[in-house]
């Protein structure tokens, strides 16, 4: 077994330091924005002068408090972001120590039990919320999404009191980009056989992505893979495994630690918390407006219809990474993932690739279950 990677721990002192951050923010005023979903540009929140962390949930133990007012059987990630809210709300003190430092949520149009998820939310904390096009490909989406992401800078400069220029808006996506280009240059790393870093390994950084500042979280990511390019690499040699399908918000990493617990090789993961949150870059050329428009667009989520680049996606990441079995993962509940599985699986079968389906919740009572249906994967692919 070669020695943990030194600079993983980097992630972990950097929590503390950015709660300071966060707290010295607001006592001089920075407004800071909680969201919930890649479709809301961390660009147009920057330009404008504020800051911001995402809120998704990925822990059991708020759901519970959720479930007193929203129906039990939506996906867990929503009761866990509403519960948390709720909890420090009404001062409790269980997961989320975020929660109180956020001035306004950014939240979006996307799930149908996210958006009224956010109708309650509003009772408790300030909210807006971001339109988004359900047919992205159509003709019209694009002018309509430039025209709500203009709204969306207009709501910023009334929170901040800063205009959103165009210059600001530019640095923010060359910055965007910069974090991009180095998540690539790690993923490409994974590629190597065998891979240099584990899956839950990176997985836990990508939740960092989230939470972390810009900088902090590129000087980490810089750091990992210089250290990962002269690393000893890990010397197991199980099936390379992708895992496909909804984020896996911080506190869930249920399904990658089974899969490594079992000898699967995690290479590459086609989600909010892996490719999709930084493959395609914004063009630093056009309109900034409009570069981030198509961007944000293009971002293959199941919410989405007809969502073809997705599968295509999937497809290609499985070819570059020589991955030999798809574990499609979906929350529990969450309809738009679920049933898009029923595409992937006619088009992995195509190919040739297995594919896995887990769907599963937050808590541990699968665990067992989960873990033979993977062993059974792995021992079929291996
Ligand atoms: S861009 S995946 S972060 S919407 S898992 S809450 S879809 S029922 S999280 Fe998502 Fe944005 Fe899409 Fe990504 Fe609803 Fe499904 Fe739950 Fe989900």
């Amino acid at each position: 077994m070669p020695p943990p990677l030194q600079s993983l721990d980097f992630f972990q002192d950097s929590y503390e330091l950015r709660i300071a951050q966060l707290k010295e923010e607001r006592e001089k005023g920075i407004k800071i924005v909680g969201t919930f979903c890649l479709y809301v540009p961390d660009e147009i929140i920057f330009a404008a002068g504020a800051d911001r962390i995402v809120l998704c949930g990925g822990k059991a133990d708020t759901v519970p408090l959720a479930e007193q007012s929203l129906p039990r059987n939506i996906c867990p990630l929503i009761k866990s972001s509403f519960g948390a809210v709720i909890d420090a709300c009404c001062g409790g003190n269980l997961a989320c120590p975020h929660v109180p430092l956020v001035d306004v949520v950014v939240a979006e149009a996307t799930c149908d039990g996210k958006k009224k998820m956010y109708e309650m939310l509003s009772d408790y904390i300030p909210t807006y919320v971001l339109d988004l096009p359900q047919k992205p490909g159509s003709p019209e989406a694009l002018d309509y999404f430039l025209s709500e992401l203009r709204k969306f800078g207009k709501f910023m400069e009334g929170l901040t009191g800063n205009v959103v220029r165009n210059d600001a808006l530019r640095r923010e996506i060359r910055s965007a980009n910069e974090t991009k280009r180095l998540l690539h240059r790690l993923f490409e790393l994974r590629k190597r056989d065998p891979p240099p870093i584990r899956g839950s390994e990176v997985l836990r950084v990508m939740q960092k992505q989230f939470f972390l500042s810009p900088d902090q979280f590129r000087q980490g990511v810089s750091r990992l893979c210089e250290e990962m390019e002269h690393a000893t690499p890990d010397a197991r040699t199980g099936p390379r495994i992708m895992i496909s399908g909804c984020p896996m918000a911080a506190g869930n990493t249920k399904v990658a630690d089974i899969i490594e617990q079992k000898g699967g090789v995690i290479v590459v993961e086609e989600s909010c918390t892996g490719t999709r949150s930084f493959w395609d870059l914004v063009d630093e050329e056009r309109d900034p407006w409009k570069a981030l428009a198509e961007r944000y667009l293009e971002i293959p989520c199941a919410c989405m219809t007809p969502n073809d680049q997705r599968v295509a996606r999937i497809v290609d990441l499985a070819k570059q990474y020589d991955v030999q079995g798809v574990v499609y993962y979906t929350l529990q509940f969450c309809h738009a993932y679920n049933i898009e599985r029923f595409r992937v699986q006619r088009t992995l079968k195509k190919e040739k690739i297995p594919m896995l389906a887990i769907e599963s919740d937050y808590g541990d009572s699968d665990l067992e279950q989960i873990g033979i249906r993977v062993d059974a994967f792995l021992e079929m692919i291996a």
